[in-house]
């Protein structure tokens, strides 16, 4: 098999943690202290979600840096967390991770410039005039992509702007502040904070959701007639092991291919128990698993080549999910279990990179 292969040499403590759960995923941990880096095989940025307070966490720091080579904060890098209660920056966490991925020679997506759920009580109570908000909304705009001009190549502008079932714009702050066509603006403001980085728009339910689905494609359309800069959609990828098609998540990123735009495969995480009918994590459910991702990097990679900005996956570990607090069930969503070792997911997205 090409490629880098990692030998797992990262301390007797965790491979005794690799043995120990054995029973979670049915491998036999020999088979399973070597295995290839999807970033030595891939043709595309595979990516992670990361917090920095992981990087001096050894196994995590050193799976992320070999394995992948690309990077999203998890959530270092949102309004809420980019500031304090003033509304003043702090910048040292986003600092870390960035440094971390210049380090290893990762990019940097950025994630993400405005999004509803983190928007800060400063900004949610900003008394001055809708003007003067806008004013803020474009200089933070500003200030966060020029300091990181050198670092991160790309970003989520906004995230997740429509509703569920009506797709009609959510009343967020800044629709109320700037009126039904701000995103446009924040479009605006980004491309003239650096012309270079790439611009996306983020959401989740853009597969399944018929209605949110044809307003991002409007939003699209409208941004392209007046010239509103956009490069890419970032496909939120929080699926199950069965939902939803294939065949409806090829046919929206056709639909975003053919408006030439890029397409990131962003947040993705496979829920193998969403009926919570698993108290553990079953050979069947796993093997079931390893075919979904298997077959959505496939998918992937037969899109065009420019039309392919990267896949990143919603964390590394399983036991970190944000879906297990979320939905409340045990759930094994990710590429590595507890005890850091590859899942048969990890064997599925690898043989579609070298398959394909
Ligand atoms: O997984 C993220 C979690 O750690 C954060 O606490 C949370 C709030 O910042 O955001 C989670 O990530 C979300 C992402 O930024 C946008 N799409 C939905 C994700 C899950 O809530």
């Amino acid at each position: 098999m090409p490629g880098v292969r990692i030998l797992w040499l990262a301390g007797f403590m965790v491979l005794a943690v690799a043995c120990k759960d054995s029973s979670v995923t049915g491998q036999d941990p020999e088979t399973m202290e070597e295995y290839t880096a999807l970033r030595s095989v891939a043709s595309f940025p595979v990516g992670v979600a990361l917090q920095s307070n992981r990087l001096n966490l050894a196994p995590h720091s050193e799976i992320t840096r070999t394995v992948f080579n690309s990077v999203t904060a998890e959530y270092e890098m949102k309004m809420r967390h980019l500031t304090d209660p003033s509304g003043n920056y702090i910048w040292t966490r986003a600092d870390q991770l960035t440094a971390f991925a210049k380090e290893y020679e990762m990019q940097v997506h950025g994630h993400t410039l405005v999004w509803h759920q983190s928007t800060p009580l400063w900004l949610e109570n900003f008394n001055g005039t809708d003007v003067e908000f806008e004013g803020v909304v474009q200089t933070y705009i500003t200030d966060v992509i020029h300091r990181y001009k050198d670092d991160i190549i790309s970003w989520d502008v906004i995230n997740e702007a429509f509703e569920d079932g009506s797709g009609a714009l959510r009343n967020s702050i800044f629709r109320r502040r700037m009126g039904s066509d701000y995103m446009a603006r924040l479009f605006q403001y980004a491309r003239s904070a650096d012309p270079n980085a790439l611009l996306f728009y983020n959401d989740y339910g853009t597969i399944w959701d018929v209605k949110k689905r044809d307003s991002m494609l409007a939003m699209i359309d409208d941004f392209q007639a007046r010239g509103i800069p956009i490069d890419g959609v970032g496909l939120q990828m929080h699926i199950t092991y069965n939902t939803p098609p294939l065949s409806d998540i090829i046919a929206v990123m056709d639909a975003i291919v053919q408006r030439g735009l890029k397409i990131h495969i962003s947040e993705m995480d496979v829920r193998v128990n969403p009926q919570g009918d698993l108290s553990q994590l079953t050979n069947a459910r796993s093997e079931l698993q390893k075919k979904r991702v298997n077959e959505i990097v496939a998918a992937f990679m037969d899109l065009p080549e420019g039309s392919r900005f990267a896949i990143t996956w919603w964390g590394l570990r399983d036991p970190e999910s944000w879906l297990i607090d979320f939905w409340g069930n045990p759930e094994w969503p990710l590429l590595f279990d507890s005890g850091y070792r590859p899942k048969p997911a990890y064997e599925g997205f690898l043989e579609a990179l070298i398959t394909n």
